[in-house]
């Protein structure tokens, strides 16, 4: 029995869907939930042929070094920045993500995100809660408006996408800014019209952030940026925290330069600058925009599924359903 593959689960996950590894698999499964060292990562991974992972675990060459029999690593989100790509594809180890799953949820909280910043719906409960409203009036927790207003949505991919179709039904005009223009069908489908990242950033009445973090995006929403942004409009990233200079984003907010943020991803999470902390015109949410019970649970299974087929078992062995790095690693 000791000649079955081995795999680390970095964390405890839905344990009905993880038990479908016990099939194949020797399981090693952690018991708690939190950050991992880098030394105890390329530890457990010293023995494993495969591991379902998080992006709280970061991996890259160093710790997979001693990691002879390590052929898959399945990451259980559709951002794998946590992952450095290059050199695991080097080391010839199948990393997975999880796409798809989470498209819908996702728009979903952006953009229920986004309206709860432009309508100040958390500021007004917490006055509220705090005791505050003595009597109704007219001018209490005046917000923006979000029907009829334009969308900026900056990456626009399967979740961007999901988002401008949603605003259709606000009747807002949706601009968009990606590396790349989409196709004439996928444009008219979302009623979305493409626009160059500064025109993005001067006509949007609400901007949604929901690009795929690499360095070459690092801080490309920065005090230069924000600057070029309407005093009244707001900002949403259930990105990366890495994409928006914070410090940056701060001192607009308090300064009357933007209305209102909201956020689910932070530059140090779950460390939260205690400048957006102390501000009342900022939304923050603790990284949960995919996270409804039934999308997550379609992220772990389908992360069990690409573990499973990547290490060469079950229906589709030898072929997982969502690889990152299947071409470069396939032999031309
Ligand atoms: C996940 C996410 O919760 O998919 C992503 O990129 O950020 C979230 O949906 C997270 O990645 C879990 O590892």
């Amino acid at each position: 029995a000791d000649t079955r593959p081995r795999v680390w689960v970095s964390q405890p996950l839905f344990g009905d869907i993880v038990g479908r590894l016990r099939e194949h698999f020797d399981v090693i499964e952690t018991a708690a939930v939190g950050k991992h060292s880098q030394d105890e990562i390329a530890a457990v991974l010293a023995s494993c042929d495969g591991a379902l992972v998080t992006l709280n675990d970061r991996i890259g060459a160093a710790e997979v070094a001693n990691a002879p029999r390590l052929r898959a690593i399945a990451n259980v989100g559709v951002g794998y920045n946590n992952l450095d790509v290059p050199a695991l594809t080097q080391a010839g180890i199948v990393v997975t993500n999880t796409p798809d799953v989470l498209t819908e949820t996702s728009a979903d909280f952006g953009f229920a995100l986004m309206m709860a910043a432009a309508r100040r719906i958390t500021e007004a409960e917490r006055w509220l809660r705090d005791g505050q409203w003595r009597q109704w009036s007219f001018e209490t927790m005046l917000g923006g408006d979000v029907h009829g207003t334009t969308l900026g949505i900056l990456g626009m991919g399967r979740i961007g996408q999901g988002i401008a179709r949603r605003a259709s039904g606000f009747r807002m005009r949706v601009l968009y800014h990606n590396r790349s223009r989409l196709p004439a069908d996928i444009e008219r489908d979302c009623d979305a019209a493409y626009a160059d990242f500064d025109t993005l950033l001067a006509q949007a009445d609400h901007l949604v952030i929901v690009l795929p973090y690499s360095t070459a995006v690092h801080h490309i929403v920065d005090a230069a940026a924000i600057a070029k942004m309407k005093p009244t409009a707001t900002l949403t990233n259930i990105a990366r925290g890495g994409i928006v200079d914070e410090d940056a984003l701060a001192d607009a907010l308090e300064s009357g330069r933007l209305a209102a943020a909201g956020l689910d991803v932070y530059e140090g999470e779950p460390a939260i600058n205690p400048r957006l902390l102390a501000l009342r015109n900022v939304v923050l949410t603790p990284h949960i925009a995919s996270g409804s019970l039934a999308t997550r649970r379609a992220m772990v299974s389908l992360a069990v599924d690409n573990l499973i087929a990547a290490l060469g078992f079950g229906p589709r062995a030898g072929d997982p359903p969502t690889p990152v790095n299947a071409t470069e690693l396939s032999p031309s």
